[in-house]
């Protein structure tokens, strides 16, 4: 594999940013009227303006040159069929087969998977019609009225993110559903406080089933049920597992036909579309459901098929490429102008983070360059209150991309009208800035004196040409929902792919759980004390010990 920076598309880039590092976007739209008509385009419902980035056309070619010459459609293909594409795990990354709904086969080492996709989706119907029609039921013959996930960070993100988005999709009279991650006490007794025993369920969603967060909260949680049951076999009411270790879910007492399953080729942070997507099923409706999933089938097709001048998730990936390798950005915000998703960010931060957070390429070399950025953000008019001020004048480098739907869901008054013109105004203010001839010319307007324009003129001049993608959908809907989360997806492939590593593993994440159990069992007097510790780590280990 000829390294990154060795490639001839990385020099050409690299030639081409000290040509255009210091024009200004104002410029370039001064300069073409069709600006926007050359740097956007609409795929399923969902425009992207990327007009607004420091690019020209000839970067856009460069871009594109780089992604080709990083084998970037060989890549695509391996991860469509089933390639092992999680190097270090030798594993395919299969989350696009779990929405190949209607689509041909696709094969795991020889066999074809989609016969068991189906079954598990077949499998989750049935479970959401019986629990509203009443066929399933709480001990004491109740219907169940609240749905708990029990998971965390994969097996948590993506049907929190979902479920708020999808608020007003929720099934008539639905259940509510809780989300019960952080092993604190305090997250396990605030929603046991909200849900009543006999007409709740709980779904222990954890691939490995060795989790320690989510063990505990299930034990925690069984107990809690147990000592309401008359009888041993009722917990069976109230428990069902999602998981890839379906032994391990029956050791911890479940019937096998309380398991939904999934496979080791579904990444964590990618299986929101497996039957980690219970909890969603349940709040939304299967049909919604399934329309999230042929949501996310569209934009694959998408990223398949489109030449890379024209495919969303390529050009978005390369953009990002081009802030953090060549002008030196570390951050990336993600904004989305729409209550509902206030867990875009987050799941996204843990998607891109989790993803693309290395630092050895594929073949175990050091990268001499920058990979994934930090991710940040929250929606955005509360953000323009507080952290946009940085956006704007800070001396950092930041790219961000806003989000919007066209149509609202609740078109109430001129609420609409006023969000859009909020974030179309912000995108243009970074782009454009203010120079210092504009100020002073506003700052005379107001009446100042002299004096006090040279004083203020300074700290009202912005610099602009801040960039930003503009991702607008018509409507959100599971459809288009799950064509956004499958673009950030693909975004992240793209990137991880070009930099060379693998986005599926997560040996950082492991290290801190396995760490995590050496220490609690020296924490709770189980095991070894931990001779080779710290002074720091032993010390606090101490003190904790005497004050708890
Ligand atoms: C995701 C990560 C991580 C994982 C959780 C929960 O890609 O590996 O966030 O999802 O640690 O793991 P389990 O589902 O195995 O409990």
């Amino acid at each position: 594999m000829t390294r990154l920076r060795q490639l001839p598309a990385w020099q050409n880039l690299q030639d081409h940013y000290e040509q255009i590092c210091n024009t200004h976007l104002r410029e370039w739209f001064a300069e073409d009227p069709l600006r926007f008509k050359k740097f956007s385009l609409k795929q399923s419902s969902i425009l992207l303006d990327y007009s607004k980035n420091r690019i020209t056309e000839e970067t856009r070619t460069l871009l594109v040159a780089l992604a080709k010459q990083s084998g970037l459609r060989e890549h695509i293909d391996a991860l469509f069929s089933g390639g092992l594409v999680n190097t270090t795990e030798q594993r395919p990354a299969l989350h696009t087969a779990l929405r190949n709904v209607g689509g041909g086969p696709v094969l795991v080492d020889g066999k074809d998977v989609m016969p068991a996709v189906r079954q598990q989706l077949a499998k989750m119907r049935t479970f959401v019609d019986d629990i509203y029609t009443g066929n399933w039921r709480g001990y004491n013959g109740q219907a169940i009225t609240d749905v708990v996930n029990i998971g965390i960070g994969g097996s948590d993100l993506g049907p929190v993110m979902v479920t708020e988005a999808l608020k007003p999709y929720r099934m008539p009279r639905g259940v509510k559903v809780h989300f019960m991650s952080n092993v604190d006490g305090s997250h396990v007794v605030d929603i046991l406080n909200h849900v009543q025993p006999e007409t709740t369920l709980f779904i222990i969603a954890s691939k490995s089933f060795t989790t320690q967060e989510s063990l505990s909260n299930a034990l925690t949680v069984r107990r809690w049920m147990q000592d309401r049951l008359s009888h041993p076999d009722q917990l069976a009411q109230h428990f069902v597992a999602v998981t890839a270790d379906r032994d391990k879910a029956m050791e911890f007492g479940l019937p096998e036909e309380n398991i939904f399953e999934f496979w080791d080729w579904v990444g964590g942070r990618y299986s929101l579309w497996s039957a980690v997507g219970l909890s969603v099923a349940l709040y939304l409706g299967m049909d919604n459901f399934e329309e999230l999933l042929a949501g996310a089938h569209e934009m694959d097709e998408h990223f398949r098929q489109a030449p890379f001048e024209e495919n969303m998730p390529v050009l978005m990936g390369l953009l990002g490429i081009w802030y953090s390798n060549f002008f030196g950005s570390q951050t990336h915000a993600i904004l989305p102008y729409d209550q509902h998703l206030h867990r875009f960010s987050a799941y996204f931060q843990q998607g891109d983070m989790e993803s693309n957070g290395k630092s050895v390429t594929r073949d175990g070399e050091a990268v001499d360059y920058t990979t994934g950025p930090i991710i940040w953000g929250e929606t955005g008019t509360n953000g323009q209150h507080a952290y946009f001020q940085l956006l704007h004048q800070g001396t950092r480098p930041i790219s961000a991309d806003f989000i919007a739907p066209v149509k609202t869901y609740y078109p109430i008054n001129d609420h609409q009208t006023i969000l859009i013109a909020n974030f179309f105004a912000q995108t243009r203010a970074l782009m454009m800035g203010k120079t210092q001839t504009e100020v002073r010319a506003e700052l005379q307007a107001e009446g100042l004196s002299e004096a006090e324009i040279d004083r203020l003129a300074p700290h009202k001049v912005l610099e602009g040409n801040r960039p930003t993608n503009t991702v607008l959908i018509d409507k959100l809907t599971p459809r288009s929902l799950g064509s956004l989360i499958a673009l950030y997806e693909h975004k992240i492939f793209v990137q991880g792919t070009i930099w060379q590593i693998n986005p599926f593993d997560q040996w950082g994440v492991e290290f801190g759980k396995r760490t995590t159990s050496e220490v609690l069992k020296a924490l709770s007097g189980e095991g070894e004390e931990m001779k080779d510790s710290d002074a720091s780590t032993r010390e606090l280990m101490a003190y904790y010990r005497e004050n708890s």
